[in-house]
């Protein structure tokens, strides 16, 4: 079954703990990112974790060394995956799965942003960092929802790896992504929502179908 991930950018533990109680129910895992860990300490993502489980995105983008330090911490608080650039190239990214590997956690990374900036560099070298991923260990790639043409491209090259596409809802990324993904990223449009169970749980029907 196709997952359905939250992207909890919200920036207020207390806030962040009760939407993840409220959709725990239909959501497979959530991913935390700087505004919310930056605002309410690594610690959020210990208490988030035993709700689901928790994917890292700190788009880790540095040298080796800085990014294996990055993901450590991720790892030792909790996480259960981390997000790296994939842009770094074949170091970082060997580093970074070295890391993983020790937790038992996985590494996705980024192809392309789903961001219209992500078309002026990213595009170009996505598929060679589809590559990459894989030849370093990487689990999976962040790939994106509004541009199906070039998730289609990505979906050929990755073979078995696991994609995950954020982008729909407040970025009107298409839901079409669900055939070439394994699960979608879905942040305000649930959590920014009136309703964010009910939100979620129409998600989760459309990923049955
Ligand atoms: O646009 P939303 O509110 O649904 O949130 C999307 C989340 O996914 C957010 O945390 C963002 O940092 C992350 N993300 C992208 O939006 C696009 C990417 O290419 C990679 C990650």
């Amino acid at each position: 079954m196709k997952q359905l991930i939250l992207a909890l950018d919200v920036m207020d533990g207390e806030k962040a703990m009760e939407i993840a109680k409220k959709v725990a129910e239909h959501v497979d895992r959530i991913k935390v990112n700087y505004p919310l860990v930056l605002s309410a300490g690594v610690g959020i993502m210990k208490r988030l974790s035993e709700i689901k489980p928790v994917i890292a995105d700190f788009k880790i983008a540095d040298v080796p060394y800085t990014s294996s330090l990055i993901a450590r911490i991720a790892f030792e608080n909790s996480a259960e995956s981390v997000i790296v650039h994939g842009f770094v190239g074949s170091d970082t990214l060997r580093e970074v799965c070295r890391v993983a590997e020790e937790f038992g956690g996985k590494v996705y990374a980024v192809t392309e942003l789903s961001s219209p900036g992500g078309e002026e560099f990213m595009s170009a070298v996505s598929l060679k960092i589809v590559e990459k991923a894989k030849e370093a260990g990487c689990h999976g790639l962040i790939a994106p929802s509004t541009r199906i043409e070039r998730l289609r491209e990505i979906r050929k090259a990755a073979g078995d790896m696991e994609i995950l596409c954020p982008g729909i809802g407040a970025q009107k990324g298409s839901i079409e992504a669900v055939k070439y993904a394994d699960g979608i990223i879905v942040g305000r449009g649930i959590y920014a929502s009136g309703n964010p169970a009910e939100e979620a749980r129409k998600l989760r029907r459309v990923l049955k179908i």
